[in-house]
């Protein structure tokens, strides 16, 4: 009778350290998993965060058929523009053709994103002058296309730095949107409207 009741003392004993074993391996478990999700989190995040520095976005009315283009200079000489995507530390993440490439047709369905922007993302800092110009390549609309060219700030929250408007009425017209130094820290400044052109054809 005293051996019985030792031995399911025992045998309680160990369903009871069992127990306690496998819920210590589901905590330590659960306790990984939540680490290991934290961190991805964080990478993304830091991704995010590491997309850009600044970004120039270009805007022009989404029903024109305009096809503008966008002009950035950095101070070490680097030229991103429409055939020359990605250079340095900058790339412009597409060619905005007006309309012509706004629309897809899929099974016989159009879908359609209608919007007129391009976007050059300055990726680091080159400290020195960086020159923003503005070309209309093909003036397919009648009357004035008025263009607004933003420099945008996207460490931490989006913060418009400066904005300016450039208005076209023909082919082949270039403007420069506006110029800004930026400094080592981050800190961007004297801004101005001095022209200077950047398309191959009249550098
Ligand atoms: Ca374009
Ligand atoms: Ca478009």
């Amino acid at each position: 009778m005293t051996r019985n009741r030792n031995n399911s003392t025992v045998s309680f004993l160990d369903l009871m350290m069992n127990s306690l074993a496998g819920f210590i391996c589901l905590f330590v478990f659960v306790f990984m998993m939540l680490i290991i999700k934290s961190k991805m989190k964080e990478e993304t995040d830091k991704n995010i965060e590491s997309a850009g520095l600044f970004v120039i976005t270009v805007n022009w009315n989404d029903k024109s058929d305009d096809d503008v283009d966008t002009y950035v200079r950095d101070p070490a000489g680097n030229l991103v523009f429409f055939k020359s995507k990605e250079k340095g530390l900058m790339h412009l993440d597409r060619d905005d053709l007006g309309t012509k490439n706004d629309t897809l047709n899929e099974d016989g369905d159009e879908i359609a994103v209608k919007k007129n922007e391009e976007r050059v993302i300055i990726r680091g800092i080159v400290p020195g002058e960086y020159i923003i110009n503005v070309h209309m390549y093909a003036k397919n609309d009648w009357g004035p296309t008025p263009v607004t060219i933003k420099l945008v700030r996207l460490i931490g929250d989006d913060q418009e730095i400066f904005k300016n408007e450039v208005t076209f009425w023909n082919d082949d017209e270039e403007k420069t949107a506006f110029r800004f130094t930026l400094k080592a820290d981050g800190s961007a400044s004297n801004f101005n409207t001095l022209p200077r052109p950047l398309t191959p054809a009249r550098i």
